[in-house]
């Protein structure tokens, strides 16, 4: 298993883009939301190490995961706004329900990048459980929200 081997706040830091800048519009799920709201610290919290003005950090909630897309769109259509992170946690359950919401934010976001070109970052913590979760929220295999943001960071300087 990936995770298994890789701490999610790894990163290369080198050559980053100056972000002084930059405008993020954070979009976080409020299901599960005290580990979303762990992420979204992570993610805050990365993007002022790099320069990021706090001011220019807008953080909007949504109701759960299926809704960042819509979240995502209102913000990528906006000129304010450089990059969009997304933030949730889908956790499995009796059903399948936790395949729909993550095909459809996985698919949502990505026309949503395409559409607007612009960053459209998927922070979207899926496991079987809520340890696994959390592990991935500030436990032992990091802070997936510390990789959000600098995926966010890294593909600002793409060129
Ligand atoms: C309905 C639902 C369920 C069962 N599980 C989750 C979850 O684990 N994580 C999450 O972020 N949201 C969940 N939701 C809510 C849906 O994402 C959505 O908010 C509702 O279906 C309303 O559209």
């Amino acid at each position: 298993m990936a995770t298994a081997l890789k701490n999610l706040s790894d990163y290369n830091s080198e050559n980053l883009p100056d972000i002084s800048g930059k405008r993020f519009g954070l979009v976080v799920a409020e299901w599960n939301k005290a580990i979303t709201d762990t992420l979204c610290k992570g993610a805050y919290e990365t993007l002022v190490k790099h320069g990021a003005k706090p001011e220019n950090i807008h953080r909007n909630t949504v109701p759960g995961s299926f809704e960042l897309t819509l979240g995502a769109q209102f913000l990528a259509q906006s000129a304010d706004i450089d990059a969009v992170i997304c933030l949730g946690v889908v956790i499995k359950g009796e059903t399948k329900h936790d395949d729909y919401i993550c095909h459809a934010v996985a698919n949502g976001i990505t026309n949503v990048a395409l559409k607007y070109n612009k960053p459209v970052i998927f922070g979207l913590v899926t496991t079987n459980d809520e340890q696994q979760a959390w592990d991935r929220a500030g436990g032992k295999h990091g802070n997936k929200g510390v990789e959000a943001a600098a995926a966010a960071i890294q593909m600002l300087g793409f060129n």
